[in-house]
């Protein structure tokens, strides 16, 4: 790996010489690393070295125009603020597609993430970030963008995929998994609205993140203030209220993503209504009221959605999350489950309390 990372970054440009690398285990589907240079007068730089998982992002290429168009409009709007560069090579390109794999190379930003965040002010920090980045981009012209992996978040599509392939059972994985599927169609309605709600012409189409995980966020060692929100792979045309969710069943939930302590999952209010706070401060005032009217069923259905995709892997042979021990996928199923029934019991509070920062911020 040593050599392959060090020709990646000579086909980049990289001045000086090459020390090291470390792989930076978040993330359920690309590959990332670490990468520290000497520069000819001693001082010590390091770059970010990522390999694309093409199974997942099958148009790379995309991806990566995606990315440079949405990174300079912000950057043109804030260019004092620290975000990402992504260097090219000798032929202008921002990536390298070799037999070795789909790479790119960027700058790395003193920073730290955190996956389970109990300061309260780093979530609403994380919350204005990402409202900010919504907001930097509400004039962009979403229709620009590629939408690199279609339906991304079409919960209907998911639900009729988790369907099917429960049907075929090519690992014959459906006999453990009953309780799961009765319980997510059980709620499929609901967790569906979305969808519906978007096919109907009820929400407008604006440019997300579609990737809202606080540790998505790289916030200041000193003043733990969110600094810039990075993982721009899914960014595409897409629902406030996915971004919105998405954020909330990651960062309020008590235990991590693929804890197996499923009895303890579930939303901490303090963690939500910090989060709200942030998110909808920046945003209220440019969305619509059926914008708002979902944010709090948000995490509900991202949990739902999310689980149809973990199941279905599972179901499907392990071919889409990166899984460190045989029933992960399954793991996080049960996980994201559990998350969600406890969003169904606590949605009045959680409507609640989205609804008294509109009130207040509007
Ligand atoms: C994947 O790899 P990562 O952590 O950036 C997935 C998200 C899921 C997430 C669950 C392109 O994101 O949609 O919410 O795992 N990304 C893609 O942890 O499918
Ligand atoms: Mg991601």
């Amino acid at each position: 790996m040593d050599k392959t990372i060090c020709d990646i970054c000579k086909g980049f440009k990289i001045p000086g010489t090459y020390l090291s690398y470390e792989e930076i285990t978040v993330g359920n589907v690309n590959k990332t690393y670490k990468v520290t240079y000497q520069e000819a007068n001693g001082t010590l730089k390091s770059y970010v070295v990522q390999q694309l998982n093409t199974y997942v992002f099958k148009n790379p290429i995309q991806v990566m125009e995606n990315i440079e168009k949405i990174t300079e409009y912000i950057r043109e709007k804030k260019p004092n603020e620290p975000s990402l560069h992504f260097h090219h090579t000798l032929d202008r390109k921002t990536y390298i597609h070799d037999k070795t794999g789909f790479w790119r190379l960027f700058n790395f930003i003193p920073s730290f993430t955190c996956d389970v965040c109990d300061d309260l002010k780093m979530v609403t920090s994380a919350g204005e970030a990402f409202g900010e980045f919504q907001m930097l981009l509400s004039d962009f012209d979403a229709s620009s963008l590629y939408e690199t992996i279609p339906d991304f978040h079409n919960t209907i599509k998911r639900y009729e995929t988790l369907e099917k392939d429960s049907k075929n059972d090519p690992f014959g994985r459906v006999k453990e998994v009953g309780k799961e599927l009765e319980w997510l169609f059980s709620v499929k309605d609901k967790a569906c609205r979305m969808t519906e709600m978007k096919n109907t012409g009820l929400l407008p189409l604006r440019v997300t993140h579609n990737d809202t995980k606080i540790n998505n966020v790289l916030f200041d060692k000193n003043t733990k203030k969110a600094l810039t929100v990075i993982d721009l792979d899914t960014v595409m045309p897409g629902l406030v209220g996915h971004d919105f969710g998405d954020a909330i069943r990651f960062a309020t939930n008590y235990v991590e993503e693929d804890s197996k302590k499923y009895e303890e999952a579930g939303v901490n209010l303090d963690v939500f209504t910090a989060f709200s706070h942030g998110f909808i401060k920046q945003t209220v005032n440019s969305l619509t009221e059926n914008e708002l009217s979902t944010l709090a069923l948000g995490g509900f259905v991202l949990a739902c959605e999310l689980s149809t995709r973990f199941l279905d892997d599972y179901i499907t042979g392990d071919r889409y999350f990166k899984i460190l021990y045989p029933d992960h996928n399954l793991v996080r199923t049960r996980c994201q489950i559990a998350l969600a029934k406890d969003m169904l019991k606590k949605m009045g509070s959680m409507e609640k309390i989205v609804e008294d920062f509109i009130k207040q911020y509007k």
